[in-house]
């Protein structure tokens, strides 16, 4: 992981006082700690692997990058995906899932729910239309918002709330599954502008649902990162942390320290490429500016951890939803109308006992109040004697990871009055350009077909 480390002062001194002093003393670093680059990528995960890989062997670029990170699920049959995996030699065959038996509980009580999901041809047939609506308005918003309409001209089915867009179109049914796959709208999926529904939930991933034709890698996920690492590694550099950076017209300047190096590094490029999502967190070291500070500052934070969990007293095969009651008898649209989410599927291999831990809050949750949720979730279940299970059970975290995130601002208006012109007016602003799933839809395929669409616009800056 990166860390970031920055004292207030310089935040202060970099946030107001602008770029026009140079504050980065180049000569307190010796001749072999100055990197000179084309262009500095912030951030090792999907997009930032991908636009290394584009920049440096296809585009003809020098760069400069920081972490790598872990693998997903499945991919869509979308964008640059398949070439991608080509290029690395990845063998890659239909995604298949495990066959699970849903047990739907109470998240206050872990009691057995009286829910009734919809039938399989109810969910078909809405998801379908769902299809139709993401596919009408595709070209506005992939790869990439670069042809958002302006205010007076988005869609107004974009600014409608989610629930009630669902209720309009009679699409209730295609609910569960557009959360359980994309995670979206913890807390608060009913009032989120169908917007960014769609960008949880756009045409590459609703064509992957209908049709059945995600693939997967056959040996592992991480395969491909692995082999993109062997390939970049001398221009990598794993475990930094941002000091200071400088932006402006001209290029970027950004002191690094990596891992337990003790001197600091100073790279200069002409160009960066963030990567990771924009939370004020994350963007401390990296000098924003009013402009950039207006963009990002009331961006909404959400918590989510996924993990695996040996927890013997569940039955192999099952997976267990913990949902609000409100979604009794069958009332789909409820289903996220509580602060958190919680999940727990087996993975295989057999007897093993392995679950997957999805966890999702619209609060702040720390690694131990994960661990802790799905200890007490496990427990729940069995004093509300769902499990027919009697005695105490061991749940062992075996891993578990944070996901979490920002989202676009949330308030009514944030659309109407041109939030995504302001955030793609930044693309290229003070040498700098964004990627990554803040900035387009959130899978892996889309994040890289988007990522292309940077770096040709990034490229022609440098020519
Ligand atoms: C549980 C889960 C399951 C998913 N399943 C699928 C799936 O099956 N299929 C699919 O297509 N997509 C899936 N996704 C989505 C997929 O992970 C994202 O589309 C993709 O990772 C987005 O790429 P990215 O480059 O924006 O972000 P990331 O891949 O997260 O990369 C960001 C990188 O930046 C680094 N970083 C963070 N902060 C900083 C910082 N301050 N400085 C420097 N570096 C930093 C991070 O360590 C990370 O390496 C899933 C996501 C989750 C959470
Ligand atoms: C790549 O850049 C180098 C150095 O600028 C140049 O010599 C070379 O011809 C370029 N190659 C391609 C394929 O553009
Ligand atoms: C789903 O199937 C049931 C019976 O099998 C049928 O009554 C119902 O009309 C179907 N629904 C849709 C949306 O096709
Ligand atoms: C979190 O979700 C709950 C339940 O839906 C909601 O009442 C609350 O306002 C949400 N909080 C935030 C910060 O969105
Ligand atoms: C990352 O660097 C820190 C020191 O800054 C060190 O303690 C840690 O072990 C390093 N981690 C890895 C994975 O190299
Ligand atoms: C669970 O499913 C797998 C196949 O996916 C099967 O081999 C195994 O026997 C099942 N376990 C139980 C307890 O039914
Ligand atoms: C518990 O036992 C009841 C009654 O035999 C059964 O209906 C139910 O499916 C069992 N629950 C689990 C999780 O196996
Ligand atoms: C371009 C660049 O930064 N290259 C460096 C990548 O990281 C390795 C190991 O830290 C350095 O040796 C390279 O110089």
């Amino acid at each position: 992981m990166f860390r970031m480390r920055v004292s207030a002062i310089s935040l202060l001194v970099l946030f107001f006082a602008g770029f026009a002093h140079a504050k980065i003393d180049e000569d307190g670093f010796e001749p072999e700690n100055i990197i000179q680059r084309d262009v500095v990528i912030v951030g090792g995960g999907a997009s930032g692997t991908y636009a290394a890989v584009r920049l440096r062997e296809d585009l003809n670029t020098s760069i400069t990058n920081t972490t790598l990170e872990y693998g997903v699920q499945s991919y869509m049959h979308y964008g640059p995906t398949v070439s991608f995996f080509e290029r690395f030699g990845i063998e890659f065959g239909p995604f298949t899932s495990r066959r699970l038996t849903t047990i739907n509980v109470d998240v206050e009580t872990g009691k057995r729910l009286d829910y009734t999901p919809p039938a399989a041809n109810e969910t078909t047939e809405a998801l379908r239309k769902w299809l139709q609506f993401v596919e009408k308005y595709n070209d506005l918003v992939e790869p990439g918002f670069w042809n958002f309409p302006p205010p007076d001209q988005i869609p107004a089915v974009f600014l409608t709330p989610f629930g009630e867009f669902v209720q309009h179109q009679k699409i209730e049914a295609a609910v569960p599954r557009i959360v359980t796959i994309s995670g979206v709208g913890v807390g608060s999926l009913q009032i989120l502008p169908t917007l960014q529904v769609v960008q949880a939930f756009g045409l590459a991933v609703t064509k992957g649902v209908v049709e059945g034709t995600f693939i997967q890698p056959k040996t592992s996920n991480s395969l491909l990162y692995q082999r993109a690492y062997e390939l970049l590694k001398e221009d990598v550099r794993l475990n930094s942390t941002i000091h200071e950076t400088e932006r402006d017209h001209s290029g970027v300047r950004i002191v690094v320290k990596s891992g337990s190096d003790t001197a600091k590094t100073l790279i200069k490029a002409k160009r960066a490429l963030w990567t990771p999502f924009p939370s004020q967190y994350n963007l401390k070291p990296f000098g924003q500016d009013e402009k950039e500070f207006q963009v990002f500052r009331s961006w909404v934070p959400e918590w989510s951890y996924v993990g695996v969990a040996s927890i013997p007293c569940i039955p192999e095969n099952s997976s267990i939803q913990y949902l609000p009651r409100e979604v009794e008898p069958s009332n789909h649209l409820a289903i996220r109308h509580y602060p958190h989410s919680l999940s727990l599927g087996t993975t295989g291999p057999s007897g093993l006992d392995l679950f997957r831990v999805m966890l999702g809050a619209n609060y702040s949750v720390t690694y131990e109040e994960a661990e802790e949720m799905v200890t007490s979730g496990v427990q729940k279940l069995i004093a509300a004697g769902t499990l027919n299970y009697t005695g105490h059970c061991e749940v062992d975290m075996k891993a578990l990871s944070a996901h979490n995130g920002v989202l676009w601002p949330r308030q009514d208006d944030t659309l109407e009055h041109g939030f995504v012109q302001e955030l793609y007016s930044l693309q290229g602003y003070r040498s700098t350009w964004w990627t990554g799933r803040s900035w387009c839809e959130e899978y892996s395929s889309n994040v890289w077909a988007f990522t292309d669409t940077v770096l040709e616009r990034l490229l022609k800056t440098l020519e």
